[in-house]
């Protein structure tokens, strides 16, 4: 059974640098101060053994990182943006929406990646300052952050095993508690592939297996496939589900724990709650006091239900949920403790933007990012802001690629967000 998600992601625009500082000379620590931007927040896709499902994403399904502030005067740098991490089940993995492109498999606690990295801060006008220019009065924008859609998808692993003679009710107790839709029947070995069903408790989910009623056969390698194995293998807690109303229903549990540790001796040596099943019915209730005496010191805690009428499941799911929380694999900070600085990034930014000349029938249009970065905080009004813009296009390359293209004087140009008339 595949359980799937769809996200939609935006990381933090990166904060802007500025401009600042003193012009005049000889003033004592005057000189260009403008910090720069902080770094927008990323988003972080890390698999923890803690979460068992992706249902959360059926009620969440937008992520967005925070912005990093912009620099400050006094060479203050911006606050950093705020990272965003998605904590999903180990086992998952994250695919591009809607393609066949695997992003990564995170098979491993604690494993993560950067799905989508936050913009860079932009530098402050401190940071332009050469043996020349004394007085820069350029600075760059933050760099937008990235958005992308992923779908996420896990093949669902059980937590918690039903077991219990054919007839018992286990996949009706299953049914009654999740969306999963066994096939409940008055005839034994109806259960031939694993059925799975997602439980929601207090915000949180975990996943049943039917674990069908041929454990007889089992043992002796009979009807259990490799995919019931591996489900047997992660559960953490059984559910033993008696049928209050057979004749001998001490004799029914027992018969189940020998076979199951000729099977299997882990699954044997997992913790059991006992669920005496059908107490709707009248003859069950009677005989409640004793079968609780008789069942008493059989290695679990005992439950009367009925998945009919789904009296007592609920307490008993409580205590499912309370020994899986008992058995966590790792609390919160042994997640936390991941280290942030290694982990990859599924599109890193190269560092050397390429410059490029898009010639339009009426403008020259300049791609290059870093310039557009610096055009977008310029004070047009300023002369001299302009005069250093260009400055900083000759010593770029930007200006010999211009002409390289073919401008002439009285052509526009564009570079991001301004536009000019060649001079
Ligand atoms: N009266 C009553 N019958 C039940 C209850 N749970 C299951 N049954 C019946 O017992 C039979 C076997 O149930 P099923 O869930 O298929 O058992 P499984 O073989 O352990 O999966 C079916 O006829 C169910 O309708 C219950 O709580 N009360
Ligand atoms: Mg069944």
């Amino acid at each position: 059974m595949i359980d799937q998600a769809f996200i939609h992601m935006i990381s933090g625009h990166g904060g802007n640098g500025i401009v600042s500082g003193r012009h005049e000379k000889f003033v004592p620590r005057g000189g260009p101060d403008g910090g720069d931007g902080g770094r927008g927040g990323d988003i972080i896709i890390i698999a923890d053994g803690n979460v068992n499902t992706l249902l959360e994403f059926r009620y969440r399904r937008r992520f967005k990182a925070t912005a990093g502030g912009r620099g400050e005067g006094a060479n203050k740098h911006g606050k950093n943006g705020g990272d965003v991490r998605i904590r999903v089940p180990v086992g998952t993995q994250v695919w591009e929406a809607d393609t066949d492109n695997l992003f990564a498999d995170l098979s491993s606690q604690g494993q993560g990646i950067i799905v989508a990295k936050g913009g860079r801060g932009g530098r402050g006008n401190a940071r332009f300052a050469t043996s020349t220019n004394q007085y820069p009065l350029l600075a760059e924008e933050g760099e937008a952050g990235e958005e992308l859609s992923i779908r996420l998808e896990l093949k669902l692993l059980a937590d918690v095993g039903i077991i219990g003679l054919p007839n018992a009710g286990k996949s009706s107790l299953l049914a009654s508690v999740s969306a999963a839709r066994p096939k409940v029947a008055d005839y034994p070995f109806t259960t031939l592939e694993p059925v799975l069903g997602v439980v929601e408790r207090f915000h949180d989910t975990f996943v049943m297996v039917d674990i069908p009623g041929l454990i007889e056969g089992a043992s002796e390698g009979i009807g259990l496939g490799h995919d019931f194995l591996r489900h047997i293998e992660r559960t953490r807690v059984l559910v033993h589900v008696v049928d209050g109303s057979a004749l001998d229903p001490l004799g029914d549990l027992r018969t189940i724990n020998r076979e199951l540790v000729q099977f299997n001796e882990e699954l044997a040596g997992k913790p059991q709650l006992i669920a005496i099943n059908k107490l709707d019915i009248a003859e069950v209730r009677e005989l409640r006091a004793d079968l609780e005496e008789l069942f008493a010191g059989q290695g679990g805690p005992v439950f009367f239900i009925s998945a009919a009428t789904h009296d007592g499941v609920d307490d008993l799911l409580n205590k499912v949920y309370e020994v899986l929380q008992e058995t966590r694999v790792n609390d919160e900070t042994g997640v936390a403790e991941v280290d942030m600085d290694s982990l990859p990034v599924l599109r890193p930014r190269p560092r050397r933007e390429p410059i490029n000349i898009r010639k339009l029938r009426d403008a020259f249009v300049v791609e290059a990012p870093r310039v557009a970065r610096i055009a977008a905080m310029l004070d047009e009004q300023d002369w001299n802001a302009r005069i250093q813009f260009l400055g900083h296009l000759q010593r770029t390359g930007v200006v010999k690629a211009l002409e390289d293209a073919g401008i002439m004087p009285g052509d526009t140009v564009r570079f991001g967000s301004i536009e000019w008339e060649w001079e």
